[in-house]
């Protein structure tokens, strides 16, 4: 059966220019205004930049959502409610003053998303640099109660993960035995399902599979851009989704092969596909039938074509399992030129193969490079995860908590003295703007592959200077990897 895959419908369908530069605005039913040419301001007056402001507001809230779902998930499994300020124990004491004298120190994570959205509702904030400086609000909740909560609700369930040796790459999924694929964000059912699948091969794909290659060594067959290409080898059985970077064209793909689509979660629903929801009282009783299905299953498959590609890589770091204190002392005595954390998505507009070489020269030429999350795969697949601990791939998304962890350790004094960059290359998801804004408002700064807020010279100068003389941090907006060197040449402090 032959496919189209995302990058060759990204070839064929490209971005409108109006919202990729930020200036189309559907807050209201008046519109949507489009304001290009000499159109400066909507129907309503709303300026190019309230728009834009606007615009990343909302973004930014889909993005926290996630992640913050993502805790409140494991919550109601554990039959647990959202704990009260989790901020004072994460932050700094420095970071929650400075955060409660700008006006930008979360209350209730719920009360706050939903407020950003009447923020953000035709005729009400309507003083762009105020909604800018409250995304950055809406970082912290995401870094707060979204991915560090979540990490740390993780590691109690399943345990601290210790490094290991892993596998990535398509070739990881077997010809002979039956295929179980786990994908999306949550590892709590696919823990289960890894508890009880006896001599099925299970593979994960995107961050459930970066999970499960953190906490038990379990082979990544692909990120979220390779999704489909796991189900054209027409050898996967089953395909278990939960929430997030999940395309809906998983369903339509799975449907031309004999593979069981099977959705977890109430709000993630595919159409033809299983649902099997859980709980705490029968998530083991749901694994073990996946994997009988799965089993059943595997009398139907036809022909099968599995790439041979796979790579073997060391995950599972974690700050416990790195050599902290050495390399704290490398970066004081200058040995260590700073620390780069390379997370997120596998945009397929954006030469992915271009920022590996730059995080390999970067590993090369005595930085520490971090990664997590779709990009972390890329590197594993290129061979840059080989060696122990070149590059330290610390999981999923939201243990880029890790990350920010890693970071507070490190520093000598607070973050923002630091040489310390994030950078995210390939954006898809909102979540990775939710990431980003919460990384600027702890110090570090952000290098994005491409960002309306660059096209703006008002926004991005007023951002930059506010996060410089505030935070300590600065985005850098740049989709060319040899341009971003030559422009910052290893220095990203402000
Ligand atoms: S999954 S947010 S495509 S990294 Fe965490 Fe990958 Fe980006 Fe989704």
């Amino acid at each position: 059966m032959k496919h189209e895959f995302l990058s060759q419908r990204a070839e064929k369908i490209q971005p409108c220019s109006i919202g990729a530069d930020g200036f189309c605005c559907k807050n209201c039913m008046m519109g949507p205004c489009r304001l290009i040419g000499p159109v400066e301001k909507g129907i309503c007056g709303a300026s190019k930049e309230l728009v834009l402001a606007r615009n990343l507001m909302r973004t930014a809230a889909a993005g926290a959502a996630a992640h913050v779902g993502h805790a409140l998930h494991v919550l109601n499994y554990q039959k647990k409610s959202m704990p009260k300020d989790v901020v004072k124990h994460y932050a700094s004491p420095k970071l929650q003053a400075l955060w409660k004298k700008l006006g930008i120190y979360p209350g209730d994570p719920f009360e706050e998303l939903s407020e950003s959205l009447h923020q953000t509702v035709f005729g009400v904030d309507s003083d762009w640099k105020h909604v800018l400086i409250d995304c950055l609000k809406l970082g912290i909740i995401d870094g707060c109660y979204g991915l560090y909560l979540a990490t740390e609700l993780e590691d109690k369930q399943l345990g601290t993960p210790k490094p290991n040796k892993g596998w990535m790459d398509l070739g990881v999924i077997s010809k002979d035995k039956t295929n179980i694929v786990v994908h999306g964000h949550e590892a709590i059912l696919p823990s289960k399902i890894a508890k009880h699948r006896g001599d099925a091969n299970l593979v994960g794909v995107c961050c459930t599979g970066a999970e499960l290659l953190a906490y038990y060594g379990i082979p990544l067959a692909a990120n979220t851009a390779f999704s489909e290409q796991v189900l054209a080898t027409g050898a996967i059985e089953a395909m278990v989704v939960d929430v997030q970077c999940i395309m809906p064209s998983i369903a339509d793909i799975a449907g031309c092969y004999h593979t069981k689509l099977i959705t977890t979660h109430d709000i993630a629903r595919m159409p033809g596909a299983l649902h099997m929801p859980f709980n705490k009282e029968n998530a083991d009783a749901q694994a073990k039938k996946i994997v009988k299905l799965a089993n059943d299953n595997k009398k139907h498959r036809q022909s099968v074509a599995i790439p041979s590609t796979k790579t073997e890589i060391w995950g599972g770091w974690t700050h416990e399992s790195m050599p902290i204190a050495k390399l704290k002392n490398q970066l004081k005595t200058g040995e260590l030129k700073g620390v780069v954390a390379f997370i997120g998505c596998p945009n397929p507009r954006i030469d992915i193969d271009a920022w590996a070489k730059l995080a390999e020269k970067l590993a090369k030429s005595n930085y520490l490079v971090l990664t997590t999350g779709c990009i972390g795969y890329e590197l594993g697949k290129r061979g840059l995860l080989v060696e122990r601990d070149k590059i330290y791939h610390l999981g999923s998304c939201i243990n880029n908590a890790r990350v920010a962890e890693i970071f507070k350790r490190l520093a000598s004094g607070e973050i923002a003295d630091e040489n310390f960059l994030v950078s995210c290359p390939a954006p898809i998801s909102e979540k990775v703007l939710a990431i980003g804004l919460f990384f600027l408002a702890i110090g570090t700064s952000l290098h994005v592959g491409f960002s309306p807020v660059a096209k703006n010279g008002k926004v991005a100068g007023y951002l930059n200077e506010t996060l410089g003389k505030v935070f300590g941090s600065k985005v850098f907006v740049e989709s060319d990897p040899e341009k971003f060197w030559k422009e910052t040449k290893g220095k990203w402090k402000v």
